[in-house]
């Protein structure tokens, strides 16, 4: 599973607010940082996500009265987690990490601005047919494999790898570079759901 020129990196919202300190921190998560700039070397290509969230929006659990963070509500697209307000667009917790350090990345996807709707994807928003624009970008320059890495395993990062299944690209999973949230078990399910999928899943590469 040695990636080259052809292979994408697609490092998903290594962002402040998702380690240690932030508002929607996943435990250890800043602990992927040094083998996501140690592993970038080795692609041809990197892409960043960056969840941007515009202040009450409507994954947040402040914007549904009575309602508390974890909980989960009926969207129009289905049931959607509630969280607390997290990576705030222009705030430093929707900033990078800092110690992130990929100077070859070529593009980096926001997602989640719409207010009307959450997007754990990469690819697709989370009513699973609003297009973010990366399938085309790997189409237009040929790329058929990604690897993705990053936060949080059970949530963006599931949801970009399964999606990447979907459109026909052929997926893998480093798990030693991802943290998960762990919501009642959604590191387990999320795993046997990417499994199911056809997604490869290694612990490094
Ligand atoms: C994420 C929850 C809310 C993630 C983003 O990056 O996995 N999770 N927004
Ligand atoms: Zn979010």
């Amino acid at each position: 599973m040695k990636p080259g020129k052809y292979d994408l990196l697609l490092v998903i919202d290594v962002q402040n607010d998702f380690c240690p300190g932030g508002a929607l921190a996943v435990p250890d998560g800043d602990s992927v940082v040094p083998d996501i700039n140690h592993m970038a070397g080795d692609f041809g290509h990197c892409v960043l996500t960056q969840d941007w969230h515009p202040a009450g929006h409507s994954s947040f659990a402040s914007t549904h009265p009575g309602k508390a963070p974890f909980s989960t509500v009926i969207m129009p697209y289905g049931e959607q987690t509630l969280w607390p307000d997290h990576c705030i667009q222009g705030t430093q917790g929707a900033a990078f990490h800092p110690g992130l350090d990929l100077p070859r990345a070529q593009m980096i996807i926001r997602k989640g601005y719409n207010p009307e709707i959450d997007s754990y994807s990469a690819f697709f928003e989370n009513d699973r047919k609003t297009p973010t624009g990366l399938a085309g970008y790997l189409a237009e320059r040929g790329l058929k494999r990604i690897f993705c890495v990053g936060l949080a395993t059970d949530f963006c990062v599931r949801f970009s790898a399964e999606d990447a299944r979907k459109l026909g690209l052929e997926t893998v999973v480093v798990l030693g570079a991802c943290r998960g949230i762990d919501l009642g078990g959604s590191v387990a399910a999320g795993i046997a759901a990417m499994k199911a999928a056809g997604v490869m899943l290694v612990e490094r590469v």
